[in-house]
């Protein structure tokens, strides 16, 4: 397993981040959120992204949402 894990979402602004990730050539999983299936609404998505929206970031064990945020961070 990567130690870095970007939540996302088919189709949706997550994309940004992984983008950034891609044109850094860094190892990481893209783990889907279903959102058809409410899961950035569950309990378990929640201790990820309080506010129940990708893209969520996992870096080490450590939590960063908001893309802005995620790709300054990556840089
Ligand atoms: N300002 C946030 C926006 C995040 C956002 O709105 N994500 C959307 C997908 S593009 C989402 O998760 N929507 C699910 C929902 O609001 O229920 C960012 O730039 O990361």
């Amino acid at each position: 397993m990567s130690n870095i894990v970007l939540y996302m979402a088919p189709g949706s602004c997550a994309r940004v981040s992984i983008i950034v990730l891609e044109e850094l050539e860094l190892e990481f999983e893209t783990p889907v959120v279903r959102f058809m299936k409410g899961e950035h609404k569950s309990p378990e998505f929640k201790v990820k992204n309080p506010k129940g929206k990708v893209p969520a970031l996992n870096y080490n064990g450590q939590a960063l949402t908001e893309n802005v945020a995620i790709i300054t961070y990556l840089n």
